[in-house]
């Protein structure tokens, strides 16, 4: 079996771009994998505190609802197994500065702002030590974070080299492309948590009515023909998208049926699709909100098993770096 690791962040709500593009994968690929709500990379922005508990919870119940087994995976909230920052801190001293500061995401989160923390510098230092932490072979990301595991991975090939062969040095596997989804009002830019565009962004807990709106208001062109062509039509290409993760369907199959028919009734296909593909996890969702106490408890056996794992690793890497070992 092949061990995964890939982590969320608990900063705003789940929406359908993270739930099609990435969690519904975690799902598919969920033996011998572990997935991680990482509210330590949450705290490198500014936050607040009060907010950050309740959204790491509510995160990881919307993991469960989406179909994370905690039978089947390792499932546990980044913090509850401290000993990833004793890693990061052995790892800050493999990482220079330089390679932190030509990090993509570093120097577009950095730009125009007056001061950032030493914590957005230092964040994929704290993914490596995530990822090397627990034996991981395969990161199943987003294109975004490609630059982070090849980080990770010369890390991990400079500690070995430096100080034996310790840590297992994994790889990036990127969902075909294609499986981006869109801001319904902007698509040309990706659908996310961050950027403020409450109508371009469907959460997957949105009432269905709600979702019905987003849909019908999103933005399209003056042509009349369903077809995907992200060059010329992208407001279009994104609901074909949408339609295809909703019903499974192949693209060349949606733009058949819908070609002719008007966007009219293109758009209330997409509406009624992605509201019966969201309704499951809803319902789950309700379900877990009602048993508070069973969420308090899988998420610390996840710990528990994640922080065995964890355990391990840092016997070795300690040993290896000349640290005394814990008495
Ligand atoms: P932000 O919007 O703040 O950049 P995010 O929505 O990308 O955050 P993350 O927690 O960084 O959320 O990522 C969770 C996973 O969701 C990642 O694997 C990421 O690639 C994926 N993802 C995020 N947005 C989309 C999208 N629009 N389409 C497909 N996958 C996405
Ligand atoms: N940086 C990632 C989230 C993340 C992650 C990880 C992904 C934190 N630790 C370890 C894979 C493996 C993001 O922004 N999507």
């Amino acid at each position: 079996m092949t061990r995964r690791f890939s982590g969320i962040k608990p900063s705003g709500e789940m929406h359908l771009g993270n739930y099609a593009g990435a969690v519904q994968r975690w799902v598919d690929l969920q033996d011998d994998s572990i997935y991680c709500v990482v509210d330590l990379h949450a705290m490198t922005v500014p936050y607040e505190p009060a907010a950050l508990q309740a959204d790491s919870r509510r995160l990881a119940m919307l993991l469960m609802a989406a179909g994370l087994d905690p039978q089947r995976c390792v499932l546990f909230v980044q913090s509850q197994v401290p000993v990833v920052a004793e890693l990061t801190w052995i790892l800050n001293c493999v990482a220079t500065v330089g390679e932190l500061r030509r990090m993509t995401q570093f120097k577009d989160k950095d730009s125009g702002q007056e001061s950032v923390s030493a914590g957005l510098l230092d964040y994929p230092v704290l993914m490596a030590a995530d990822i090397l932490l627990y034996g991981t072979e395969e990161v199943p990301v987003g294109e975004d974070q490609i630059q982070h595991v090849e980080l990770t991975r010369d890390l991990a090939i400079r500690f070995n080299h430096r100080f034996g062969d310790t840590l297992v040095v994994p790889k990036a596997t990127v969902p075909p492309v294609g499986a981006r989804i869109k801001d319904l009002q902007d698509p040309t830019a990706k659908m996310s948590k961050s950027v403020d565009s409450p109508q371009g962004t469907i959460l997957v807990l949105d009432e269905p009515a709600r979702i019905t709106k987003k849909i019908k208001a999103a933005v399209t062109d003056s042509d009349t023909t369903v077809r995907f062509d992200t060059e010329n039509k992208p407001g279009i290409s994104n609901l074909l998208s949408l339609l295809a993760a909703a019903t499974g369907r192949p693209i060349p199959d949606l733009e058949a049926e819908y070609a002719t028919g008007g966007y009219g009734t293109f758009k209330a296909a997409v509406a009624e699709a992605v509201v019966d593909y969201l309704a499951p996890l809803r319902e789950q969702f309700s379900l877990l909100e009602n048993e508070p106490g069973e969420v308090t408890r899988l998420l610390a056996e996840g710990a528990a098993k994640a922080d065995a794992i964890a355990q391990k690793t840092i016997t070795r890497v300690r040993a290896a770096t000349g640290l005394l070992a814990r008495s």
